[in-house]
């Protein structure tokens, strides 16, 4: 845990910045002790302020999925540079991703770029809270969004980890109009669809979650959710800012085969650099000022530092055996981990989607929220701290996802397999 410098500048920071950290899931809180404060990245591998070398699998929680310092990203961010960092302006760069983005996702006719994913899916659901004229949303307990206030509730990710799903300050008047269903049951989605006939602007749903750690769509229920949303007259939203580019390029809703009416997209599309971005059919984005009256807007929008990063990232992304080296590199990963685990005599779930997955240390399979909350925390603590000793370094919560990229090598995993093994002991 952190130690040395970084104690010291945790010391520091406390008292500058709420907690230190500039997002809470970085502090550490669900497995104690400080955070690291990291210095620089490589490849698969990140250097603390003392100079401790790590395998990464955090990759900035989804985006480096080139691994750090890509040296084609690098070098045109370095000579975008040069061109000025912001204009306030369009330029061709975002025509350029907006093409690749279209291209990857044939759902999406049209893409509007923001600066997080926050903002995608908060812009995404006033565009469905405009266009279908109702104030309901539906989405599923454990599944994170981002920090908007209609999506602060009963939210995954860090509100989970830091057991604040419900955020205070998230007025009572707005929190009313989201409904919570349970994930994996599409009764639940339809009691509340039948309740509120025509209140219901939306359901938003992660490709694939991965903010309650990662928990797989049952058989059918992606689909049912589309035909519940068409029954019903609302919008599906899928929010693949973690899933996009990580389970294929396409996303979830490639793997699934999903027409969703609106998607939103995140990290990897920004290879590192502040983008997001949202979109969907013709007749739903051309509602968007200016073309359309419902306001969306942001200084930084399409910046053309974070255009380009997009831009290369998306391009060797389309590279002939990127995915099928990914699913090989994670699946040699969890397979190995699996078998750790047994010959341990350590109960673990495992879910896989693409280059993500998380190891619940649980008895029970993980189907949602409910399932995944039971999952032994304190024992996940345990094993991360033992492996973060051990120059592994883990997304500090049982409730995210574990991040595999191109840059993480035979030997990465041998050395995490080694790790584990003795992680795992006695747990
Ligand atoms: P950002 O605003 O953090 O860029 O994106 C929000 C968001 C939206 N949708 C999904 C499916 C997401 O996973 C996220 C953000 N993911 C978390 C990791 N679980 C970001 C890490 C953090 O909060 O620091």
């Amino acid at each position: 845990m952190g130690t040395g410098r970084s104690a010291q500048i945790l010391k520091k920071a406390v008292k500058l910045i709420p907690g230190g950290v500039n997002s809470p899931v970085r502090a550490f809180k669900a497995v104690g002790g400080g955070p690291l404060f990291i210095s620089r990245a490589k490849g698969s591998k990140i250097y603390d302020v003392d100079g401790n070398e790590y395998i990464d699998y955090i990759g900035s929680w989804g985006p480096m999925i080139l691994g750090h310092v890509h040296p084609k990203v690098s070098a045109a961010i370095k000579k975008a540079v040069d061109r000025g960092t912001s204009y306030g302006a369009p330029t061709e760069l975002e025509v350029t991703l907006a093409e690749h983005t279209l291209k990857a996702f044939p759902s999406m006719d049209m893409v509007r770029f923001v600066s997080s994913g926050t903002e995608a899916t908060m812009s995404a659901l006033r565009l469905a809270r405009a266009y279908t004229g109702r104030d309901g949303i539906i989405k599923f307990e454990g599944c994170y969004h981002g920090h908007s206030d209609s999506l602060l509730v009963k939210a995954g990710s860090g509100a989970a980890t830091l057991g604040v799903p419900d955020s205070p300050g998230v007025v009572a008047d707005l929190a009313k109009h989201t409904y919570n269903a349970t994930y994996n049951d599409l009764a639940s989605v339809r009691a509340i669809f039948e309740k509120k006939p025509k209140a219901i602007a939306c359901v938003i749903v992660e490709g694939v979650p991965g903010n309650m750690g990662v928990v797989l769509p049952k058989e059918g229920f992606l689909k049912g959710l589309k035909a519940l949303c068409k029954e019903f007259g609302a919008l599906l939203i899928m929010d693949e800012v973690m899933s996009g580019f990580r389970l294929c390029y396409g996303g979830a809703q490639k793997i699934y085969k999903i027409d969703p009416d609106l998607t939103c997209l995140g990290k990897v599309i920004g290879g590192g650099l502040p983008v997001g971005g949202f979109g969907g059919k013709r007749k739903i984005m051309e509602q968007l000022a200016p073309s359309g009256p419902v306001y969306q807007a942001g200084t930084l929008s399409g910046n053309p530092l974070a255009m380009t990063a997009g831009i290369e990232t998306l391009k060797l992304l389309q590279g002939k055996t990127v995915y099928e080296k990914l699913y090989k590199t994670t699946n040699s990963l969890v397979e190995g981990l699996e078998e750790i685990a047994k010959r341990r005599g350590v109960p673990v779930r495992t879910a896989v989607a693409g280059s993500m997955f998380t190891v619940f240390f649980s008895e029970r399979p993980i189907a949602s929220w409910k399932d995944a909350r039971g999952a032994d925390t304190a024992k996940f603590g345990k094993y991360f701290t033992r492996m973060l000793k051990a120059g592994i370094y883990l997304p500090p919560s049982q409730f995210e996802a574990v991040f595999v990229g191109l840059a993480h090598t035979g030997k990465d995993i041998a050395k995490t397999l080694e790790a584990a093994d003795k992680a795992m002991k006695g747990l």
